[in-house]
């Protein structure tokens, strides 16, 4: 890529996402035009990558970090500026890119052909610098715009499917993750365990200290469960002070080990409240997948298998593990969970 001498790349190439948008690639080439509008926007405190033809316009733009606003040339060698705007609106992926097309064709019909081609904004040759910089900065406020929808919609995203007191997955995301791991195995063959934990006797918990230290205790709980499972295995409140646990490639043998691990590890230490340091213990219930005979219960199956075992265990007498007695043959037909 031939990138002129004085062009700065916005931080390092290593810092991942989109590049702010203060950061402009121009393609332009004639050097004059190039010179004049590199150095105008960096005097306005732009990032600039210049770059003389649009093949190698189309390349930068690939990049993580590529600039979100393009000035480009109409007529260029290679890839011109019209052809380049289609091709980067033709691209589904990677976030918004702002194109300002400078041309010197003045036409009005040219100038249709350029914002049908996807460009959002133009500009004729000999431009005044003056609107150029006017142009830049409208650019510049639709992609802050652009940049705070896409973080609203995230936000709104994680909101959907975690739950607010705790922040591991919420029923509805919990349910939908096992369905998918369940497709999952069979088509990977490594099975899927489930495990339901929940808290014992924690409406004593409320019932002396209040709501707010019983979610605290609650947040803790959570905070311990996520930290004995491994990073691809999915924690979720089912219910008010139940979990549900959902450990993707799980062998059967291995099923107990983790329900055990994850049992000692929120009772082993008192949670620290404002109330004070409260003891707490949970009952666990789990239930293993079997993958010889996929027709028969699905993730409905597992999680009603993993709740009978988990009333065992609290019939058993509570700060226990009971696995259920078979393991149950989910298919991915039947994995649908009841919300
Ligand atoms: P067991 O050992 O049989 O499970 O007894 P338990 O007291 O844990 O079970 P029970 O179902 O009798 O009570 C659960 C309590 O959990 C009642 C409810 O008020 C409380 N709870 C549910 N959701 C929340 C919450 O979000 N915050 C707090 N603080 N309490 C909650
Ligand atoms: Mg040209
Ligand atoms: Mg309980
Ligand atoms: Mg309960």
């Amino acid at each position: 890529m031939n990138v002129a001498p004085s062009a700065e790349v916005p931080g390092s190439a290593s810092i991942a996402g989109p590049s702010p948008p203060d950061s402009v690639l121009i393609a332009e080439d004639d050097p004059v035009f190039r010179r004049v509008l590199r150095g105008c926007l960096q005097k306005w405190n732009y990032k600039v990558v210049a770059l003389e033809n649009g093949l190698d316009a189309w390349t930068a733009l690939q990049q993580e970090n590529a600039p979100q606003m393009a000035i480009l040339d109409w007529m260029m060698p290679g890839l011109d500026g019209v052809e380049l705007c289609r091709r980067i609106r033709s691209q589904a992926h990677g976030s918004y890119k702002y194109v300002l097309l400078l041309t010197a064709k003045g036409a009005k019909e040219d100038i249709v052909a350029g914002l049908e081609a996807g460009a959002d904004d133009y500009l004729t040759k000999p431009f005044d610098l003056n609107e150029l910089r006017a142009r830049v900065r409208s650019g510049k406020r639709i992609l802050e715009l652009q940049a705070a929808l896409v973080k609203a919609h995230a936000d709104l995203q994680f909101e959907a499917a975690h739950d607010h007191l705790t922040g591991v997955w919420n029923r509805g995301a919990i349910t939908d993750l096992l369905q998918r791991e369940i497709l999952r195995s069979v088509r990977s063959g490594e099975p899927v365990g489930v495990i339901m934990a929940d808290l014992d006797h924690f409406k004593r918990i409320n019932d002396s200290y209040g709501h707010p230290v019983g979610d605290a205790v609650l947040r803790e709980v959570a905070k311990r469960l996520l930290g004995s499972v491994r990073n691809y295995d999915y924690v979720g409140r089912y219910g008010g002070e139940e979990f549900l646990i959902v450990l993707t490639a799980c062998a059967p043998s291995s099923l107990n080990m983790t329900a055990e691990r994850m049992r000692v590890h929120v009772g082993e230490k008192p949670v620290d409240t404002a109330a004070g340091p409260i003891s707490v213990t949970i009952s666990i219930g789990s239930a293993a997948q079997c993958l010889g005979n996929p027709d028969q219960r699905g993730g409905e199956g597992l999680v009603r298998a993993a709740d009978s075992a988990l009333y065992a265990a609290k019939a058993k007498g509570r700060n226990r593990a009971e696995r259920a007695p078979e393991d149950v043959a989910a298919s991915p037909a039947h994995a649908a969970v009841a919300p």
